[in-house]
């Protein structure tokens, strides 16, 4: 089988995304477009914090650019959760997400990975200060209410599973010279 062939409509699409990547990158706003992968977890959409997690993102000054509610398969979450599947906890897991639907969220900003963790708290609520989400929100390891990518790599690799490429926004963030210097 040769090269994809691709439609006028296709290559003028292409052609929009690298002119704005360009637009980006002559602003000089070198890592503003980093990006990492949210999800609320089950528990997090029973108990209805979807708003107010969305809401700390936002207030925060990160861009939203894929957000969807859905349920996630078993592949799926073998895949995301792979480098657990020795751990005696991992069937828990599995099953606790597997519950019911998540909401996937991919944020964008200046070292929005590592400040996403710091705004998640501790993978054990217990150690999580108040002020985090969760350590607000919860209190056991196993109802955590909430993922984020804890590398630039790992967001990479998630955002990849969980969205296709179509499903993530390029948008014109009108108050970035308020959230930027
Ligand atoms: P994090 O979600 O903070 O990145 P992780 O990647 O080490 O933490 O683990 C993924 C999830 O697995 C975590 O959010 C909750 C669950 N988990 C981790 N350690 C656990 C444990 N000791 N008992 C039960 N669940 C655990
Ligand atoms: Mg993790």
């Amino acid at each position: 089988m040769g090269p994809k062939k691709r439609s006028r409509r296709e290559l003028h699409e292409l052609e929009d995304l690298v002119a704005k990547h360009a637009r980006i990158e002559e602003s000089g706003w070198t890592g503003v477009n980093e990006r990492t992968f949210i999800a609320v977890k089950p528990d997090g959409v029973q108990r209805r914090l979807v708003g107010e997690i969305v809401r700390r993102f936002e207030k925060r000054g990160f861009k939203l650019v894929g957000l969807k509610l859905l349920q996630a398969s078993e592949d799926l979450l073998r895949e995301h959760y792979w480098e657990l599947r020795n751990k005696p906890f991992f069937s828990g897991l599995m099953h606790y997400m597997s519950s019911g639907p998540i909401v996937a969220m991919v944020w964008e900003g200046l070292d929005v990975v590592k400040t996403a963790r710091k705004m998640l708290g501790e993978t054990d609520p217990v150690n999580s200060l108040p002020g985090t989400i969760r350590g607000d929100y919860c209190v056991e390891v196993g109802r955590n209410v909430i993922h984020g990518s804890d590398s630039v790599e790992s967001a990479q690799r998630e955002i990849s599973l969980w969205f296709r490429q179509k499903e993530l926004q390029c948008w014109e963030d009108g108050s970035k010279h308020w959230i930027y210097n």
